[in-house]
């Protein structure tokens, strides 16, 4: 029998599931997690003993670890999971599918003894502010002790939530086992993890829900609050119960008047949306505050108007490229209580990564543990190395992102990484045109998932990865927005692209804080105002509609920045109409006669 502490709990469903995985995952012994401090301490210490984490010098970091994932184990892996559906149709061709009952029996087989040898940790955690009408309470077993400190910093986690949960609450039950069970006296791996990429499965039930995930330990494949159930299995839930699910950030903007106004932006993994949504802006006067950077859950208040909320309470953001140029206020969030995945380590106990806008040390162990100089060849950091930060410690936290009822959105934005053809920004003429540039939402790929990096992929609402069923039936959801509220009351919605490269291949936007020229010019169209010129792909800013003070940007390249490339859009209708083909008859009317609208206009 395992070791036991006393289940905090009389929840009977509860704790009749953790003894059935308890039998079934033959752990050495279980462990409520109760989220304290105390309890948190002792587990970075049992982690610095077996050489998961390494502690920072804590001068420089206080409080802060690194950890060094296995080299097969470094970021999401989405040929490895699977929304078991009842149907394939369900799932759609944005999902790998399987029969729910053959993956039932296979995953029992995996997780069979599975934890031998490990501790068996039960987190109890919510997704949501407790006191949310839509907080969604989640149960994740894991053998990963890394898990259950990067869960606390991720999620409200512990005693409160079960004391939510009461003794007859319902929760989303998620297993998670790295997949390594020890043998008698074996010793154990800094990095447990199944090596096999084939033996890895991410796995969602929509009917339970439930979701189970074997032989990985990083990231969005192990903390299954994020992506698995704030995400994929959420938007499922949000389609049942007419809500939204969504892979965006949350920001404010304040006017030198002290206008406020709500944003929310979907851009795809790795494109930059932590460094938008804690932006400081280069316009003076203007002012960013944080609500989140990853996922909203959106809602049409009493009021009739959108309202976002973010269910998390961290940044899990990828490192490499974060520096006092491009995120400043990410830069003063991790500066304690903080951990570190597949950074370099520095001499003095600190840690390093490439454009971290800071030399690099003449020396440091990388993200493999091995000896680095900048001369090398090598990386310092892997390119999807993490940082996991509170989001309390963010300097422009917003005093309203723990607010149960979220806060009103005025504009949606969406993005992506594109070299060419896609403008700075454009407007949608409608809600449905809206919902069109969104379904048509691409990116060069980058290395937040497994796969080669610089193709372009459609990633409709930066969702691909995320949507838990046929993203033609998501679509669909989205457009009926108009029906379940005023359409005056509506968000905004516009593109952005801050990746365009002139035809020399250099970046012609500033990017970062400079983005608040462009985020002001959004704000002036939601008031009504902000000059702007009607073409066939949308309204994009009239030449001097920007706000371009103290920028040195020559008037050619505000043009090429702005151009609608007619050649270049007919090739991207033709790719969109190849895209859209792939969802066959779920893919909505109204999306096919935007198409169609855009091609006639292009001539
Ligand atoms: C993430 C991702 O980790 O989108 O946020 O991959
Ligand atoms: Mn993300």
């Amino acid at each position: 029998m395992p070791a036991k502490t006393k289940p905090p709990t009389n929840n009977e469903k509860l704790l009749a599931w953790v003894e059935e995985m308890t039998t079934l995952c033959k752990p050495a012994s279980v462990h409520w997690c109760d989220g304290s401090d105390a309890e948190y301490q002792v587990l970075c210490d049992f982690m610095v003993k077996g050489g998961t984490f390494t502690p920072l010098n804590p001068k420089l970091r206080p409080g802060c670890y690194l950890a060094r994932s296995h080299a097969s184990d470094v970021a999401r892996v989405e040929d490895r999971t699977f929304i078991c559906a009842k149907t394939k149709e369900e799932a759609g061709p944005n999902n790998n599918w399987a029969d729910a009952a053959e993956m039932r029996q296979k995953l029992l087989g995996f997780f069979n003894g599975s934890m031998a040898g490990r501790t068996l940790y039960v987190i109890p955690f919510a997704m949501g502010p407790l006191a949310s009408p839509i907080a969604k309470v989640g149960i994740e077993i894991t053998d990963s002790p890394y898990v259950v400190a990067n869960m606390r910093i991720m999620t409200r986690m512990g005693r409160a939530v079960l004391d939510k949960l009461g003794a007859s609450g319902g929760f989303i039950p998620c297993m998670h086992s790295v997949g390594a069970p020890l043998k008698p006296g074996q010793t154990d791996a800094p990095w447990p993890c199944e090596p096999d990429p084939q033996k890895k499965y991410i796995v969602h039930f929509p009917d339970d829900p439930s979701i189970w995930s074997y032989g990985s330990g990083y990231g969005g494949n192990a903390l299954l609050g994020k992506k698995c159930l704030a995400l994929r299995i959420a938007s499922i839930v949000a389609q049942r119960e007419g809500w939204l699910a969504e892979h965006m950030l949350i920001l404010r903007l304040t006017s030198p008047q002290g206008k406020k106004h709500y944003i929310a932006a979907a851009f795809p993994s790795a494109c930059g949306k932590t460094n938008l949504a804690m932006m400081q802006p280069t316009l003076p006067g203007w002012k960013v505050t944080c609500l989140g950077d990853d996922i909203a859950w959106i809602h049409v208040g009493k009021d009739g108007r959108f309202h976002a909320m973010n269910p998390e309470t961290g940044f899990f953001g990828v490192a490499p490229g974060t520096s006092k140029h491009s995120n400043p206020n990410a830069m003063g969030t991790f500066t304690r209580n903080s951990i570190f995945t597949n950074v370099a380590l520095t001499p003095d106990g600190d840690i390093w990564w490439e454009d971290m806008g800071v030399p690099p040390p003449a020396k440091a162990i990388d993200w493999e543990g091995k000896d680095w100089t900048p001369d090398c060849g090598r990386k310092a950091a892997h390119p999807n190395a993490r940082f996991t930060a509170p989001a309390a410690q963010c300097p422009v936290i917003d005093p309203d992102w723990e607010n149960p009822e979220g806060v009103p959105l005025d504009a949606i934005l969406f993005g992506g990484r594109r070299a060419t053809t896609i403008p700075l920004i454009n407007e949608a003429f409608d809600w449905e045109h809206g919902v069109f540039l969104g379904s048509a939402a691409g990116s060069e790929t980058t290395a937040a998932a497994l796969g080669k990096a610089g193709i372009l992929r459609r990633d409709p609402f930066a969702m691909l990865p995320f949507c838990g069923y046929n993203m033609g039936d998501y679509l669909g959801h989205w457009l009926s927005f108009a029906q379940r509220t005023d359409r005056a009351k509506l968000p905004k919605m516009f593109f952005v692209n801050w990746f365009r490269r002139s035809a020399e291949g250099k970046w012609l936007w500033p990017g970062y804080g400079d983005n608040s020229r462009v985020l002001k010019w959004v704000c002036e169209r939601v008031e009504g105002a902000g000059k702007a010129v009607a073409t066939p792909i949308g309204n994009v800013p009239a030449p001097d509609a920007l706000d371009l003070t103290g920028l040195d940007m020559g008037a050619d390249s505000l043009r090429e920045l702005l151009a609608v490339d007619i050649a270049g859009w007919k090739h991207e209708t033709g790719t969109i109409a190849g895209y859209y083909a792939t969802f066959g008859s779920r893919l909505p009317d109204a999306l096919k006669q935007k198409l169609e609208t855009l091609s006639k206009g292009l001539g």
